[in-house]
Protein backbone atom coordinates (compact mmCIF):
# COMPACT_ATOMS: atom_id res chain seq x y z
CA UNK A 1 0.00 0.00 0.00
CA UNK A 2 2.49 2.37 1.14
CA UNK A 3 5.10 1.59 -1.67
CA UNK A 4 2.26 1.91 -4.43
CA UNK A 5 1.92 5.74 -3.11
CA UNK A 6 5.46 6.41 -4.01
CA UNK A 7 4.48 5.47 -7.72
CA UNK A 8 3.55 8.27 -9.42
CA UNK A 9 6.64 10.55 -8.03
CA UNK A 10 8.88 7.46 -9.82
CA UNK A 11 7.20 7.49 -12.95
CA UNK A 12 7.62 11.23 -13.04
CA UNK A 13 11.45 11.02 -12.28
CA UNK A 14 11.37 8.38 -15.13
CA UNK A 15 10.14 10.74 -17.35
CA UNK A 16 12.12 13.27 -17.02
CA UNK A 17 15.33 10.95 -17.20
CA UNK A 18 13.99 9.60 -20.61
CA UNK A 19 13.34 13.07 -21.54
CA UNK A 20 17.14 13.36 -21.30
CA UNK A 21 17.63 10.60 -23.68
CA UNK A 22 19.48 11.58 -26.69
CA UNK A 23 22.29 12.54 -24.20
CA UNK A 24 22.20 8.79 -22.71
CA UNK A 25 20.86 6.69 -25.87
CA UNK A 26 20.48 3.21 -26.11
CA UNK A 27 23.26 0.68 -27.54
CA UNK A 28 22.63 -1.55 -30.34
CA UNK A 29 24.47 -3.92 -31.91
CA UNK A 30 24.99 -5.32 -35.34
CA UNK A 31 27.09 -8.39 -35.93
CA UNK A 32 29.56 -8.46 -38.58
CA UNK A 33 29.20 -12.20 -39.67
CA UNK A 34 27.76 -14.87 -38.55
CA UNK A 35 28.28 -18.79 -39.11
CA UNK A 36 25.05 -19.50 -41.19
CA UNK A 37 26.07 -15.76 -43.00
CA UNK A 38 29.34 -14.98 -43.07
CA UNK A 39 29.75 -12.14 -45.36
CA UNK A 40 27.07 -9.62 -44.16
CA UNK A 41 26.90 -8.07 -41.42
CA UNK A 42 23.55 -8.71 -39.51
CA UNK A 43 21.25 -6.93 -39.47
CA UNK A 44 22.38 -5.22 -42.38
CA UNK A 45 20.53 -2.17 -42.27
CA UNK A 46 19.80 -0.56 -38.64
CA UNK A 47 17.42 2.12 -37.68
CA UNK A 48 18.48 3.83 -34.48
CA UNK A 49 17.45 7.23 -32.06
CA UNK A 50 19.45 10.21 -32.42
CA UNK A 51 21.71 9.82 -29.43
CA UNK A 52 21.80 5.81 -30.26
CA UNK A 53 25.53 4.06 -30.26
CA UNK A 54 26.09 1.25 -32.53
CA UNK A 55 28.06 -1.54 -31.36
CA UNK A 56 29.73 -3.21 -34.32
CA UNK A 57 30.68 -6.70 -33.13
CA UNK A 58 33.34 -9.39 -34.42
CA UNK A 59 32.46 -12.43 -34.62
CA UNK A 60 36.26 -12.87 -35.08
CA UNK A 61 39.30 -11.51 -36.80
CA UNK A 62 38.69 -11.20 -40.45
CA UNK A 63 35.88 -8.82 -39.61
CA UNK A 64 36.03 -4.94 -39.41
CA UNK A 65 33.87 -2.04 -39.83
CA UNK A 66 34.55 1.28 -41.32
CA UNK A 67 32.81 4.22 -42.78
CA UNK A 68 32.26 5.21 -46.43
CA UNK A 69 33.21 9.21 -46.35
CA UNK A 70 31.19 9.77 -49.47
CA UNK A 71 28.36 8.12 -47.30
CA UNK A 72 28.17 9.74 -44.02
CA UNK A 73 26.68 13.13 -42.55
CA UNK A 74 28.59 15.16 -40.47
CA UNK A 75 31.89 14.55 -38.41
CA UNK A 76 30.84 10.88 -38.36
CA UNK A 77 33.70 8.28 -39.27
CA UNK A 78 35.56 5.44 -37.54
CA UNK A 79 37.87 2.51 -38.58
CA UNK A 80 37.44 -0.51 -37.09
CA UNK A 81 40.96 -2.85 -37.19
CA UNK A 82 40.35 -6.00 -38.77
CA UNK A 83 38.53 -8.25 -35.23
CA UNK A 84 38.00 -5.19 -33.17
CA UNK A 85 34.26 -4.25 -32.06
CA UNK A 86 33.79 -0.69 -32.41
CA UNK A 87 31.20 1.71 -30.67
CA UNK A 88 29.64 4.36 -32.72
CA UNK A 89 27.66 7.72 -31.29
CA UNK A 90 25.52 9.15 -33.93
CA UNK A 91 24.18 12.73 -33.10
CA UNK A 92 23.15 13.35 -36.26
CA UNK A 93 20.05 12.23 -38.38
CA UNK A 94 20.76 10.52 -41.88
CA UNK A 95 22.22 7.89 -43.31
CA UNK A 96 25.78 6.30 -43.13
CA UNK A 97 27.56 4.01 -45.15
CA UNK A 98 29.88 1.81 -43.56
CA UNK A 99 31.76 -1.38 -44.76
CA UNK A 100 33.51 -4.32 -43.99
CA UNK A 101 37.49 -3.94 -44.94
CA UNK A 102 38.24 -7.54 -45.99
CA UNK A 103 34.86 -8.63 -47.67
CA UNK A 104 33.65 -5.47 -49.23
CA UNK A 105 34.89 -6.45 -52.69
CA UNK A 106 31.91 -9.16 -52.09
CA UNK A 107 29.40 -6.64 -50.88
CA UNK A 108 29.69 -6.76 -47.58
CA UNK A 109 27.98 -3.26 -46.84
CA UNK A 110 25.64 -1.89 -44.38
CA UNK A 111 23.41 1.29 -43.25
CA UNK A 112 22.76 2.68 -40.56
CA UNK A 113 19.33 4.87 -40.88
CA UNK A 114 19.08 7.71 -37.84
CA UNK A 115 16.02 9.34 -36.85
CA UNK A 116 12.90 9.36 -38.27
CA UNK A 117 13.00 9.15 -42.34
CA UNK A 118 15.89 11.01 -42.82
CA UNK A 119 16.38 11.97 -46.51
CA UNK A 120 18.87 9.96 -48.63
CA UNK A 121 21.58 12.22 -49.40
CA UNK A 122 22.37 11.90 -53.61
CA UNK A 123 26.00 11.94 -51.75
CA UNK A 124 25.10 8.33 -50.92
CA UNK A 125 23.17 7.10 -54.48
CA UNK A 126 26.07 8.57 -56.67
CA UNK A 127 29.12 6.95 -53.99
CA UNK A 128 30.82 4.69 -56.23
CA UNK A 129 31.80 0.68 -55.18
CA UNK A 130 33.15 -2.41 -56.30
CA UNK A 131 29.87 -4.01 -58.12
CA UNK A 132 29.04 -7.11 -55.51
CA UNK A 133 29.10 -3.58 -53.18
CA UNK A 134 27.16 -1.17 -55.08
CA UNK A 135 24.35 -3.69 -55.52
CA UNK A 136 24.12 -4.37 -52.11
CA UNK A 137 23.64 -0.76 -51.58
CA UNK A 138 21.07 -0.08 -53.99
CA UNK A 139 19.20 -3.07 -52.66
CA UNK A 140 19.34 -1.64 -49.08
CA UNK A 141 18.34 1.68 -50.36
CA UNK A 142 15.52 0.28 -51.81
CA UNK A 143 14.54 -1.38 -48.80
CA UNK A 144 15.12 2.15 -46.83
CA UNK A 145 12.82 3.70 -49.32
CA UNK A 146 9.88 1.25 -48.23
CA UNK A 147 10.93 1.24 -44.45
CA UNK A 148 10.08 4.98 -44.84
CA UNK A 149 7.03 4.74 -47.53
CA UNK A 150 8.76 7.09 -50.64
CA UNK A 151 9.06 3.22 -52.23
CA UNK A 152 5.71 1.18 -52.50
CA UNK A 153 6.25 -2.74 -52.31
CA UNK A 154 4.57 -2.84 -55.44
CA UNK A 155 7.27 -0.37 -57.51
CA UNK A 156 10.20 -3.32 -56.04
CA UNK A 157 12.37 -4.36 -58.17
CA UNK A 158 12.30 -8.19 -59.20
CU1 LIG B 1 33.68 -8.98 -43.80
Amino acid sequence: MRRSAFTPVIALVAGLVSGGAALAGEKVVVRMGSEDDPFRFHPEITYIAVGDTVVFEASNHTYSSRSIANMCSGNVAWRGRLGETVSVRFDEPGIYGFRCDAHYNMGMVGLIVVGDNPPIDPRITSSRHPPAAKEEFSRLLDEVRRHSGTLASSQAPE
